[in-house]
């Protein structure tokens, strides 16, 4: 932990500025800012994370030591979501106060560039002075940072067709893939949407290295816990790890368990690597019981008690959270007596609301019982589905697409749930990364199973344009996150 309990205030990453101690404080930011002292180390700043990215391989797999701090001068730190940081920074005097945002150098928006050093704010344009708090917030999460100091928003870019690279594992060799996910395996031809590369517009992600990703995880537990489409992105990293396991025994379920869509609960064992790659269903994240309108007992979703299965989260070194596609009219019985907080069924609630309170009842278990200092928390946002001329229960279909779209389709707004999600996780004390695969999926109309989803024959239950098909997408996403954990680890940000 790099906060000390003692002080009485939590610590919220991005929101902070660490400045020294100098007698150089110009009585201009005194009245900016309000700030406490803070004695503690100034990696505090790193809480924030970054992706970083690397052009190459390389890839440092020790867990270093924290660079022990140059500056014997106690820091202070500013609560900017307190502060209105809107006034411009500028004064007559060039002030040597400043910010060492991850020992990062970014652009933030057209050529501005932004010095961010731990001893003073290099303010390189002087147009950057007018920083701006939700500014900063809105470009934290999306700065992937390489070691060179480049930066690259990986939500944005375009999927480039790339025959060597893709796929990284065959249905013939991945013995995880369930039906519903096994294209290839129930019949489907086209073969194209195998071959993607997400390609940022300022970066390339480096390439998938299960060896890699493995000794990332050593010893430890990768936990994810969601709806199917999280069971989707974990059955692909189980498959991109164990295309380099060469003994398949040396992989199994603890429990002997078979995945299949019905069992909700998995803990794969890679002997080799002693670490586990576990799966937890969870469609809402808060606990879907029973609770009692009138006389009768009905089916009701706790949206102030986080999952009962919460217990086996516990003590994960890696945990990778969704919610999304349950919150619909038709799984929540449209909010009508659905929605139970204490033994009061709510008549009537909607979604949105009650989304938004089950959020908060899993960010306060997070906050409550994740260590951050163990535990890397990520929260994937969700993924499009792509269903035409007409809902998923009603005759949508995607087969006819063999290509992704050039441009997302028309959700130039940003949903409401995607909006609580950054709400509800930039108010967190627990640092939690967000992995926006939301946009790079939404060109992806031609990766789902659609008719694919269980064997060519079999009775019509109409399309699947919801889950995606393996190898795939879900792969991306992975990738993605190993850039995450490797960063983790050159930052010397422990995942354990
Ligand atoms: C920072 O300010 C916000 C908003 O006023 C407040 O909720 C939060 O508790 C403050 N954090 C600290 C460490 O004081
Ligand atoms: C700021 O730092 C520079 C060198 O780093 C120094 O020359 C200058 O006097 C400092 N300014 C103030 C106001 O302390
Ligand atoms: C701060 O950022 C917000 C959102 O980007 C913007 O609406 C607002 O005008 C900005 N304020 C200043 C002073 O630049
Ligand atoms: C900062 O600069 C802007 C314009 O560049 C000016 O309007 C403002 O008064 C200045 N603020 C201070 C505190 O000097
Ligand atoms: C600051 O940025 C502007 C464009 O945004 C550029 O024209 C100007 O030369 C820059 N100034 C410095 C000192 O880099
Ligand atoms: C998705 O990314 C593309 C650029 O790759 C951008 O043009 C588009 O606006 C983004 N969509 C959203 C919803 O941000
Ligand atoms: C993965 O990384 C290891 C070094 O950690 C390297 O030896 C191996 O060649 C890499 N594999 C691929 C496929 O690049
Ligand atoms: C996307 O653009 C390419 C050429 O740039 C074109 O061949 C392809 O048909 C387009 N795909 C779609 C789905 O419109
Ligand atoms: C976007 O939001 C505006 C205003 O809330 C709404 O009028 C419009 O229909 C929305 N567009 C889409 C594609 O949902
Ligand atoms: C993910 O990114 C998209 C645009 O790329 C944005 O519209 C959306 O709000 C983001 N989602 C979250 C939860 O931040
Ligand atoms: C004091 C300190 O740690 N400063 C660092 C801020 O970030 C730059 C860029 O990486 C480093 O070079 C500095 O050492």
């Amino acid at each position: 932990m790099f906060i000390e309990k003692q002080r009485s205030f939590s610590i919220k990453r991005t929101k902070f500025f660490l400045f020294p101690l100098t007698l150089s404080f110009s009585i201009i930011f005194i009245t900016i800012f309000s700030f406490w002292v803070f004695k503690s180390d100034p990696l505090i700043i790193n809480q924030e994370t970054h992706f970083h990215f690397t052009e190459t391989e390389s890839t440092s797999l020790s867990f270093a030591q924290k660079p022990s701090n140059p500056n014997s001068s106690p820091p202070l730190v500013v609560n900017l979501s307190q502060t209105h940081f809107v006034t411009p920074l500028n004064s007559s005097k060039p002030s040597n106060v400043s910010v060492n945002f991850s020992r990062l150098e970014r652009k933030s928006g057209g050529n501005k560039r932004l010095n961010l050093d731990s001893n003073k704010i290099d303010v390189v344009n002087s147009t950057v002075r007018s920083v701006n708090v939700s500014d900063l917030k809105a470009i934290s999460d999306k700065i992937w940072e390489s070691e060179g100091g480049k930066v690259c928003d990986v939500t944005k870019g375009e999927w480039v067709h790339d025959e060597g690279y893709y796929p990284l594992y065959s249905t013939f060799t991945c013995p995880f893939i369930d039906e519903g996910f096994d294209c290839e395996g129930n019949g489907r031809l086209d073969k194209d949407y195998m071959k993607w590369r997400w390609k940022p517009q300022e970066c390339d992600i480096p390439r998938f290295n299960a060896t890699n990703m493995l000794e990332l995880i050593r010893g430890k537990r990768l936990v994810f816990v969601g709806d199917s489409i999280n069971r989707n992105q974990w059955e692909s990293m189980l498959c991109l790890l164990t295309s380099v396991i060469k003994d398949p025994k040396r992989v199994f379920e603890t429990h002997g368990r078979r995945i299949t869509k019905e069992k909700g609960n998995y803990c794969f064992k890679f002997l080799d690597y002693k670490c586990t790659v576990e799966y937890y269903v969870s469609h809402f994240l808060v606990h879907e019981g029973k609770g009692r309108v009138g006389r009768k007992r009905r089916q009701t979703l706790r949206i102030d008690t986080v999952d009962r299965g919460s217990s086996r989260w516990k003590g994960a070194d890696v945990l990778i959270f969704n919610t999304a596609h349950w919150w619909n009219h038709y799984k929540t019985k449209s909010g009508v007596n659905y929605y139970q907080e204490g033994d009061n069924v709510l008549p009537h609630l909607d979604a949105a609301t009650a989304f938004k309170k089950s959020m908060m009842t899993w960010a306060t278990w997070v906050d409550k019982y994740i260590n951050p200092s163990k535990t890397e928390v990520v929260f994937r946002t969700s993924a499009p589905s792509h269903f035409k001329g007409g809902e998923w229960n009603a005759g949508g279909h995607c087969k006819e697409a063999s290509r992704p779209l050039n441009r997302t389709a028309t959700r130039s707004n940003r949903s409401e749930k995607s909006i609580i999600v950054e709400e509800v996780i930039n108010q967190m004390k627990t640092r939690v990364k967000l992995l926006n695969i939301t946009n790079l999926s939404d060109y992806r109309i031609d990766g789902h199973p659609s008719i694919y989803g269980r064997k060519v024959g079999g009775a019509s239950k109409g399309e699947d344009c919801s889950h995606w098909c393996l190898p795939g997408v879900p792969d991306v996403w992975n990738q993605i996150l190993y850039v995450h954990l490797q960063s983790l680890v050159r930052k010397n940000r422990h995942i354990q």
